[in-house]
């Protein structure tokens, strides 16, 4: 049976101190699971297309107790395999006072070491839609790899394909970044970055001319966003604006990927591609507003979300 979308990275447990705002004096923490492709997959899951995720999960109760999270959301994780390793985590405070600081236990992990040969064909061709991202080219070489032979396999199998360029300096430096997400960034139907990512990979943030020059590296629609102010775009050289609608912003980690799985399921679903990023910042916004890095990711049907849910935010 096809799925809507097929996707890959590594899925985190996200633990966030609860007691006070700083790694430095907590001593109570709640776990949550989280990462950017997983977090695209529960957005598409949740508007009611299927998602399939893979990744590589250690044999230890981390990777158990997220497997459990991903599935309880209806994301198929059939494809995922088991790896003697351990499953990646993060720690971090809960930014409610001050800045979100964050520290990675993943070297080595489980995910990262993903490799090209774990990505059949026939996940991509079974699939309407690939979604990848830069944190996986950072994360290992061989991440790296599948990424570019994933995208490689979709343009040669037809199938639509989405990157986001999520450059995570503790993962790597900026050099490092740009030299690998450069050549990486096209020929998709979806690019999408935040301003300073821009500037990293392309030594340019006008936003009007680096996103006319992806749309010319063959990125159909090419975004350009920058936390929850005004989101630029350009589809096949039309440039415009889209203003997310306010929210309380709570916890913003996470609305960027409700903001691409929530425009992927948009263009699935038929709408026009400046609707489909409409309804991806709606998500993003109410993401935004809530703990947790889907906790806030609307519900719909068919790919969409109610129309009263959009007149309403
Ligand atoms: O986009 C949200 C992610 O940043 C978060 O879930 C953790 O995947 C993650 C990462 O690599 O930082």
């Amino acid at each position: 049976m096809g799925t809507d979308l097929f996707t890959f990275g590594e899925a985190l447990s996200v633990f966030i101190s609860s007691d006070t705002d700083s790694v430095m004096s907590a001593t109570k923490y709640e776990r949550v699971t989280a990462g950017a492709e997983v977090n695209v997959a529960v957005a598409l899951s949740r508007l009611g297309l299927k998602a399939q995720f893979f990744s590589r999960f250690g044999n230890d109760q981390l990777g158990s107790v997220m497997l459990a999270d991903i599935e309880a959301e209806g994301v198929d994780t059939s494809l995922v395999k088991r790896v003697d390793s351990f499953t990646g985590a993060m720690v971090r405070n809960s930014g409610k006072s001050q800045a979100v600081e964050i520290s990675y236990l993943r070297k080595g992990s489980a995910a990262s070491t993903i490799e090209p040969a774990d990505i059949l064909d026939s996940y991509i061709s079974s699939a309407k839609w690939l979604h990848t991202t830069g944190i996986t080219c950072a994360i290992s070489q061989s991440g790296e790899k599948t990424v570019k032979h994933a995208l490689k396999t979709a343009r040669e199998l037809g199938v639509k394909a989405s990157f986001d360029l999520n450059i995570r300096r503790k993962l790597w430096s900026e050099s490092q970044a740009s030299a690998t997400l450069a050549p990486i960034a096209e020929n998709v139907e979806l690019l999408i970055g935040g301003e300073d990512e821009f500037k990293v990979v392309f030594g340019d943030s006008d936003a009007k001319r680096v996103l006319a020059q992806m749309n010319k590296r063959g990125c159909k629609i090419a975004v350009m966003t920058k936390g929850d102010q005004v989101m630029r775009y350009s589809i096949d050289g039309q440039y415009d604006e889209i203003t997310p609608p306010k929210v309380v912003a709570v916890d913003p980690v996470g609305s960027g990927d409700a903001f691409t799985g929530g425009s992927i399921a948009g263009l699935l679903s038929g709408l026009a591609p400046s609707d489909a990023l409409k309804q991806g910042s709606i998500c993003g916004a109410l993401v935004a507003s809530m703990f947790g890095d889907w906790t806030g990711m609307p519900t719909g049907s068919a790919g969409l979300i109610s129309d009263e849910l959009s007149k309403k935010v």
